[in-house]
């Protein structure tokens, strides 16, 4: 039988995105229950030709659920994802809730799979599967096929983050502020305290004690547990910057053995989920244009390391769908593993 789905948040930017990839993908479902605060419970929504209504998410939204995707933020997650479990629904959560819980696999299907192989749809038996953070996603698509012919040993990461990060009032947000500040107006700054539009900053996040932002730190911690490496040296600098929805990341990697450029060319040509655009002549390198609403996240400017001796190191620089990849997709993909 096809699976039973919930969705929760299904009116935020990645619970839509759900909706849509469900669809373009042909995920087979019998029934889809649509979950979402109090506030949107009532409202109608039209999916693949049929009528839904939305629902308050309550603990006895999961009965009969096989498969619950969330993406509601952290707190509905914690309250809830648990809930689900226990009533026998396997959870894909989108959220930061239970990345770095050690029972709770933390997935990219086509990076660590087996991570979640334990888990069986129809086992009547609930879990918790955990989606990266999109930051991580996007890097380790273009880090972990080099990363599996020549053993990362270092790897830092500049990231360039859309406002989709932020949430739909974010891009809303910026779409205004970029109209009023060309209209000579001030720009409303509700979302984040200070001018976006024309303008970039360090990523919203809080900041700890050691300076980085929980972004970076989430870059740092996530790549070690998918990579089931507690020793690969990560560092990461996250930038909000005035882009809709796809991110763009400066990569470097130091391998622990030779890796030159043209090998890596094709590795990336190779890997699942990666297209490469890399024409020096042309000075045509991924852009967040090129990928938005797209499946793929593209690679380009693969060069030797210089700073490195021989080739033991690359720069690469790679962009990807927030919502899409960074997100929904990567999500159904996840549940796809279980059909
Ligand atoms: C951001 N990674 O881009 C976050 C979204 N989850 O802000």
């Amino acid at each position: 039988d096809a699976p039973s789905l919930a969705v929760v948040g299904v009116t935020g930017a990645v619970g839509q995105e759900f909706l849509s990839v469900l669809s373009d993908r042909s995920f087979p479902y019998r029934s889809i229950r649509m979950l979402a605060s109090k506030r949107s419970a009532g409202k109608h929504l039209t999916f693949e030709d049929k009528d839904y209504v939305i629902e308050e998410l309550t603990p006895e939204s999961f009965k009969g659920i096989d498969i619950a995707l969330f993406s509601a933020g952290g707190s509905i997650s914690k309250q809830f994802g648990p809930i689900a479990a226990d009533c026998g629904s396997i959870v894909v959560d989108n959220s930061s809730a239970f990345r770095m819980d050690e029972n709770v696999p933390l997935v990219i299907p086509e990076v660590n799979p087996h991570a979640m192989a334990h888990i069986k749809l129809g086992s009547g038996k609930g879990a918790l599967i955990a989606n990266p953070n999109c930051s991580t996603i996007i890097c380790l698509m273009a880090a972990t096929p080099l990363h599996r012919h020549a053993k990362v040993l270092r790897m830092v990461v500049s990231t360039y983050q859309a406002a989709s990060g932020a949430g739909a009032a974010a891009m809303e947000e910026l779409e205004q502020q970029t109209r009023e500040v060309l209209e000579g107006k001030e720009p409303t700054c509700n979302i984040f305290k200070q001018q976006y539009a024309f303008n970039l900053f360090s990523h919203n996040a809080p900041v700890l004690s050691n300076g980085y932002n929980e972004e970076e730190m989430k870059l740092v911690k996530e790549t070690r547990k998918i990579w089931n490496d507690m020793n690969v040296k990560v560092t990461a600098t996250c930038i909000r910057v005035p882009v809709m929805r796809a991110h763009a990341e400066s990569v470097n990697l130091q391998f622990e053995k030779p890796l030159d450029e043209d090998a890596a060319r094709e590795i990336l040509k190779n890997a699942a989920g990666v297209v490469v655009i890399d024409d020096r002549a042309s000075n045509h390198f991924p852009t967040p244009l090129e990928v938005s609403n797209k499946d793929d996240v593209a690679v380009g400017r693969i060069r030797r390391d210089v700073s490195q001796d021989g080739n033991f190191g690359l720069d690469v620089f790679v962009c990807g769908d927030q919502i899409r990849k960074g997100a929904a997709l990567n999500a159904i993909q996840i549940a796809e593993m279980l059909l």
